[in-house]
């Protein structure tokens, strides 16, 4: 059988997001302190090298949209910036336990106001919802939870941004760090 248009036009798609990943020498820790937070029946944990902070989501991407954004992301100049992850959420429709930070640099709101601009102008579906920086700590988290008053307060540097594509494979998904740009 020959394939449908939508099923060529998935094909050379790819599920896009800009994002600043959380560093190595931070997922140790972050995941430690999850580990004696939360217990498994509260949700999924995200695997240490998923995790991540969303700047800009692109939804399915065609190849010849995603070459024009990763041009619009290369003409980004900013310097780099550090983030206070300081605070902790439950958001029980998504079902995602989130660490954030209460006070968001105001170098990470332009970095992702200019990529959510240029996505949105490229015809990529942008949330109406104000951007709320998150790093999603554990999914599939329906039920009530009650929440560690605190987080260590691990300070976050951001010294580059990356596009990243999301590949759901063998039951899993993977985030595959497409291209990095730095902040200086
Ligand atoms: P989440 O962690 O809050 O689920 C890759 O899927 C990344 O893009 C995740 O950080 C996810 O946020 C975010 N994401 C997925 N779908 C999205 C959507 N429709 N709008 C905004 N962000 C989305």
């Amino acid at each position: 059988m020959l394939p449908s248009i939508n099923e060529i036009v998935m094909s050379s798609s790819r599920r896009l997001f800009f994002a600043l990943s959380l560093p190595d020498a931070l997922q140790q820790p972050v995941i430690r302190w999850r580990a004696e937070a939360f217990q498994p029946e509260h949700g999924r944990p995200v695997a240490a090298a998923n995790l991540h902070l969303t700047l800009a989501f692109l939804g399915d991407v065609s190849a010849q949209k995603e070459a024009a954004l990763t041009q619009l992301a290369g003409r980004i100049r900013q310097p780099g910036f550090s983030i206070t992850l300081d605070d902790l959420g439950h958001w029980p429709r998504p079902g995602v336990v989130w660490l954030g930070c209460k006070r968001a640099p105001r170098g990470l709101l332009q970095l992702a106001d200019m990529l959510r601009s240029q996505a949105a102008r490229s015809g990529c579906f942008q949330s109406p919802l104000p951007f709320h920086p998150h790093i999603t700590l554990l999914r599939a988290a329906t039920r009530p939870i009650a929440l560690p008053p605190s987080t260590p307060g691990w300070v976050m540097p951001a010294t580059q941004f990356s596009l990243y594509q999301s590949v759901f494979e063998h039951g899993r998904t993977r985030y595959q760090p497409l291209a990095h740009w730095p902040l200086k």
